[in-house]
């Protein structure tokens, strides 16, 4: 299908909540036009799709974040509201964040298991497979090989992919200026017409809340204040999600919290924070060996989630912004036994500096100023060194 671009461009770019009306351009993300002729075909056809399939299924990456799970809820919803009797499943891989429980609906999504009876679920004969927020194929792991046996797939995401090698569905709209895969569905949403709700705007700002950490890392913070600003006129409760999302602390997490803090270390100069994964692991006495980290946390009656939200928010927020630092990096030092070789994994956020570069060089990356990589050959102080090199070249550089 050929658009004319002077037709679309002068379409007004509706804003579901109708305060817009009037303004002529298309705002969202930043006002870049971002309703491109191409965008606008595809989001056609994903209409097209939807409003053809009966049934339809939802999948996004194992162990969603906010955002997939969020993005997830979003697509249910807006597609129910405008096709009351479609059949539309969700499903979802591995542990859920404890900002889902701001979702209404959150309880009737299916989660996939070894234990899972693909077979009958394949039985069901989805017309359509949606993917949000998940980059590329496998990171839906259990969930692809249900989402391969839809008739149709359609892919929603804001991850850059450019070299278009992640297109692996039929559809794929990816909006690399959106901070969270759920303004790309508010944008769907807008494009079918369909008016926000108090369960989608919710929704859709938790996930928002999640990807940008509070506000913290936005690719265009006036689209995403845009879209907040929307999102807030339909009466949900901002506070409350944002609490949810951002500041939850389960009491059996304090003793684990103060570990955490206490075990931050600082390179010479003070500019590099750092966080090794395993000195958190407790020392046996007897037999000298480490346990488990895991093991201990059970124990204290700690589920894995609040575990990972606890190291998320002290490298995300704490480390960046502990006086002097430029650079957070959180290193999980292993060893390869059978390789006879270290397999070491970093997680680096950026005080204003990009780290997306170190990241890449080691074969990894992400964003600007959140990026990771693993596989690494070296041992943490090494990584500590190079970093230290890295950040000095990046200044002499300014
Ligand atoms: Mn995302």
């Amino acid at each position: 299908m050929s658009l004319n671009f002077t037709n679309v461009c002068n379409k007004p770019y509706v804003f579901a909540g109708n305060n817009y009306k009037n303004n002529l351009k298309a705002v969202s993300f930043s006002g870049q036009e971002l309703i491109t002729p191409k965008v606008q075909e595809k989001m056609t056809a994903i209409e097209s799709e939807i409003q053809k399939a009966n049934k339809i299924a939802v999948f996004t990456h194992i162990n969603p974040d906010e955002d997939a799970i969020g993005s997830s809820a979003a697509l249910k919803n807006l597609i129910i509201s405008k096709y009351p009797d479609k059949k539309i499943d969700v499903f979802i891989v591995g542990r859920t964040p404890h900002g889902a429980k701001c979702i209404d609906d959150v309880s009737s999504f299916e989660c996939l298991n070894k234990k899972s009876d693909f077979e009958a679920i394949k039985a069901r004969n989805y017309d359509l497979a949606i993917s949000v927020d998940c980059a590329n194929r496998d990171l839906m792991k259990d969930g692809s090989k249900i989402f391969d046996s839809a008739k149709k797939k359609i892919k929603i995401d804001h991850h850059p992919d450019d070299d278009n090698i992640n297109n692996y569905a039929d559809i794929n709209l990816v909006c690399e200026d959106a901070s969270a895969a759920s303004q790309a569905v508010l944008l769907l949403a807008d494009h079918m017409n369909v008016p926000l709700n108090k369960e989608l705007a919710t929704n859709v700002y938790m996930a928002i809340i999640g990807d940008t950490q509070g506000f913290r890392y936005m690719k265009k913070p006036d689209g995403v204040f845009e879209d907040c600003s929307r999102l807030t006129k339909t009466g949900i409760d901002s506070r409350k999600i944002y609490c949810n999302t951002m500041d939850y602390m389960p009491k059996e997490a304090l003793k684990f919290y103060g570990q955490v803090l206490n075990n931050i270390k600082f390179s010479k100069d003070g500019k590099i924070a750092y966080l090794i994964d395993d000195s958190l692991a407790e020392r046996n006495a007897k037999t000298g060996k480490y346990t488990n980290t895991s093991k201990t946390l059970k124990k204290d009656g700690l589920e894995k989630a609040d575990v990972k939200g606890i190291l998320d928010n002290v490298l995300s927020i704490i480390m960046p912004n502990i006086a002097g630092v430029k650079i957070a990096v959180k290193i999980n030092e292993q060893e390869d036994r059978i390789k006879g070789c270290m397999d070491t994994g970093a997680s680096l956020r950026g005080n204003g500096v990009n780290v997306d570069e170190f990241a890449e060089k080691h074969g990894g990356g992400g964003h600007e100023f959140a990026s990771a990589f693993i596989g690494s050959k070296e041992k943490a102080d090494d990584i500590v060194k190079s970093l230290s090199e890295y950040l000095k070249a990046k200044e002499q550089q300014n």
